[in-house]
């Protein structure tokens, strides 16, 4: 078994700018300012990941700017030159006696599990399957939904849920805020026909101190929703508790769950039903697994969420997407649905609304396109032991 030691990081930052804007309910996203990482070790195997903080701290505390601060400072200097066993080695010592900035930690702990699958020869996939912990067999197809931003009335948002059902996506997730919610989704719902798989994702907007927003929610609870997504506020468990008991549509909490401990918390207030894991609000894989087979020995079902990442962090999406309690789909839309053009090659595409996951590949299955990336940087750093 080769050692994995991290010998080099290259940081950048590169600029993509969005096929059309992104809004939800607590900001909007044009431009995206990605953070992507190249990982050497000391034979000349290197891997890519990306950190997916975004560009304000409108989604949690990080941004792409304190992310940055927390590789180069803290983070990357744990691991430089060290001496590891294996990826699943690399969460614990960024945990000891550091907290939060789990979107830059996520970036070097999943870019360490990248360079370990590329050492070894084998699939991204197959690493995070046979890691310690249950026996999980990977998928060889994942289900993919769509995530549609705010939409300016509600004929502009059935016109772009037909489209995504046309398009084969398997499940139609629809960005709310109040004034954006109930006419808007009862709309589409009835464009769609009552068994459409449909869902609403409110990042925050919503209090149960406004008797209006309340009122939303059980309206909301009318229109047999496969769940509603993060209601209330980012960090809230126990008021996500109150609002399952009162509502049939089951809750599924994104921003609230940054660690298996606080989706045991979930789980044992009966905060919500459903988990959306995306790895880099987690801390990355380790702590990703240990949420699915948590959620997965508790009958929860989980899906994998999305930051809008280029196609390095999809291949980390989607390879976490194959694992067997992933029983919802992902948002992990295809490259175009985002880019003109994507940073990688293949381009990660969709065919009768699933997306392969590459196991028949060495490492995220995806190679990079460096010219690109080059022509895209508009900030570099090199990081060495
Ligand atoms: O809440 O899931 C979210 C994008 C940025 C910030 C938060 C969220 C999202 C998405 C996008 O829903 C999903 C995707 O990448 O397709
Ligand atoms: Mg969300």
């Amino acid at each position: 078994m080769p050692v994995l030691r991290i010998d080099r990081i290259t940081l950048r930052e590169i600029r993509l700018r969005l096929r059309e804007p992104f809004r939800i309910s607590s900001g909007e996203c044009v431009d995206r300012r990605i953070l992507l990482l190249e990982l050497h070790d000391g034979d000349g195997t290197t891997a890519w990941s990306e950190c997916v903080a975004p560009e304000e701290p409108n989604y949690s505390p990080e941004t792409i700017d304190t992310a940055w601060l927390a590789i180069t400072r803290w983070v990357a200097p744990r691991l430089l030159g060290q001496t590891l066993g294996a990826p699943w080695d690399v969460h614990p010592l960024l945990e000891r006696d550091f907290r939060g900035h789990w979107m830059a930690k996520a970036a070097v702990e999943m870019g360490a599990w990248g360079l370990a699958a590329e050492q070894r020869g084998v699939p991204l996939a197959a690493l995070l399957a046979a890691a310690p912990g249950v026996t999980r067999a990977p998928r060889e197809r994942v289900d993919v939904g769509i995530s549609l931003g705010i939409q300016p009335d509600p004929e502009a948002l059935v016109r772009r849920a037909r489209e995504a059902i046309a398009a084969g996506y398997r499940k139609v997730k629809v960005k709310i805020q109040p004034g954006a919610d109930v006419a808007h989704l009862r709309a589409v719902r009835e464009a769609l026909g009552p068994d459409a798989p449909l869902m609403a994702d409110a990042n925050n907007a919503y209090s149960l101190d406004d008797p209006a927003h309340v009122a939303a929610l059980e309206a909301l609870d009318d229109l047999a929703l496969t769940m509603i997504e993060q209601p209330l506020a980012w960090d809230d468990l126990v008021r996500h508790a109150e609002l399952q008991r009162r509502l049939r549509t089951p809750l599924c909490l994104d921003e609230s769950i940054t660690s298996a401990e606080r989706a045991r918390d979930m789980i044992t207030l009966g905060s919500g039903r459903v988990v959306n894991v995306k790895p880099g609000r987690v801390g990355g894989y380790a702590e990703s697994l240990a949420i699915h087979d948590l959620c997965a020995a508790h009958g929860v079902p989980v899906w994998c969420g999305g930051m809008l990442e280029s196609g390095v962090g999809r291949a980390y999406n989607v390879a976490l997407a194959s694992l067997p309690n992933f029983t919802r789909p992902g948002d992990v839309s295809p490259s175009r649905r985002y880019w003109e053009r994507d940073v990688v090659t293949p381009e990660w595409t969709m065919q009768d609304g699933r997306v392969r996951v590459p196991l028949d590949r060495t490492g995220i299955g995806v190679a990079v396109d460096r010219d690109r990336i080059d022509d895209l940087t508009v900030r570099r750093e090199l990081l060495r032991a």
